[in-house]
């Protein structure tokens, strides 16, 4: 009887040690054989039924537009013969007169994009603030959502701006710094970690630009693209020789005078969040790489910014009609002056205290 028992539980025992091991037999080998089978067929589609499997293909958007009349382009009649609208790596150079906004708002309208744009308004240049949503409001991405992320240390400096529905005002809270050099480059990082945090979560393309501007006319999404820069005011008809590259080869941001496109400037360039952070990222990298080695660039934050458009070329760039200076004039190119400096006098502004005897207004941009 006691053996009966024992023989009945030894063979249910085996019987289960069998079938454990089979199915961990089939298992591994089912993986093995699907890993395996991916790999060395990766082209040929030997373990999915056609007909039942899904692909990311089978949820595309359709995108169409609506009819729409407008004149025809004319293959042998550019619009534009005075200036290079296309850079050699086939990026669009934006002029007035390059692009038909209302096909361009047609497709951005379909995919309701959301713009961010970044400025920063640290110690007194919170003083710029609201002249510059007050004239965006008139000018900036009209008709579409719009993010305007202020980055401060003073956040009660800043008057609250009604917006209507689609676009709001975000105060970001950061730590100034005593060198207005430092709180100039250190944009960089800033834009750079609140991409990864906030802005890949709610906008599609950033806008990063200086405060102490004004937008005087349109800006619409024409200026959109993966990455983007744009042609420095000073220098959009300068030689290699006369680019203020920096030219020592200590920095990272060193430039040999025989390399180089444009020189774009420091304060206007954007994209899409990932391809911003990716600059953010590098410029920020290669200014902290520098300061250990107690080096700072010639133009601080435009130097990275030109280093890294050398070897990662922009994918579209804004004419001078994006960034302007008036006391430059207005020559005959400039069929519109869309963002304008306002008038500042550099000493006051800057340093802590107003240099009173100093009411010198000089322009923005150095040349
Ligand atoms: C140029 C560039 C700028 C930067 C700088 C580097 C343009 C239009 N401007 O501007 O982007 O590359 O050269 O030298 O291409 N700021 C503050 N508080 C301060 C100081 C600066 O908030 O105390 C911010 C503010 O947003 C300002 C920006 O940093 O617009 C750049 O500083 P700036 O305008 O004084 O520098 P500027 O005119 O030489």
């Amino acid at each position: 009887m006691q053996q009966e028992k024992y023989d009945k539980s030894s063979w249910r025992k085996k019987c289960f040690y069998f079938l454990t091991y089979m199915f961990v037999l089939i298992l591994v080998s089912y993986c093995w054989f699907s890993v395996k089978g991916r790999s060395i067929h990766s082209h040929v589609a030997i373990f999915c039924n056609p007909q039942t499997n899904t692909s990311r293909l089978d949820h595309l958007k359709e995108y169409s537009l609506e009819r729409m009349m407008y004149e025809k382009p004319n293959t042998m009649n550019p619009p534009r013969t005075d200036v290079l609208m296309m850079t050699p790596w086939f990026a669009p150079i934006v002029w007035e007169g390059s692009y038909n906004i209302d096909i361009l708002n047609a497709q951005f309208h379909q995919r309701n994009v959301r713009v961010g744009i970044t400025v920063f308004a640290i110690k007194k240049y919170t003083v710029f603030v609201q002249t510059f949503i007050e004239t965006a409001e008139k000018f900036f991405m009209v008709g579409h959502k719009v993010n305007y992320y202020v980055f401060t240390d003073r956040p009660n400096d800043i008057t609250n701006i009604t917006l209507p529905e689609g676009r709001q005002l975000v105060l970001l809270e950061v730590p100034s710094y005593q060198r207005w050099q430092e709180v100039s480059m250190r944009r960089m990082e800033m834009i750079r970690d609140y991409s990864r945090q906030r802005f890949i979560n709610e906008v599609d393309y950033l806008v990063c630009v200086d405060v102490d501007m004004k937008f005087s006319d349109d800006v619409g999404v024409e200026i959109l693209s993966d990455v983007f820069g744009t042609l420095h005011p000073g220098f959009y008809r300068a030689t290699r020789q006369q680019f203020t590259y920096e030219r020592r080869k200590e920095s990272t941001a060193y430039i040999p005078p025989d390399e180089g496109d444009f020189y774009y400037a420091g304060g206007y360039f954007g994209g899409k969040v990932e391809e911003v952070y990716k600059l953010t990222n590098f410029c920020h990298n290669e200014m902290m790489t520098d300061k250990n080695n107690h080096i700072e660039a010639v133009w601080h934050d435009e130097s990275y910014l030109n280093k890294y458009f050398l070897y990662h070329k922009p994918t579209k760039i804004l004419s001078p009609e994006y960034l302007w200076d008036n006391g430059f004039g207005v020559p005959a190119v400039l069929k519109r002056r869309r963002f304008v400096a306002v008038p500042k006098n550099h000493n006051a502004i800057r340093n802590r205290r107003a240099l009173s005897e100093d009411r010198r207004t000089t322009l923005k941009f150095h040349s």
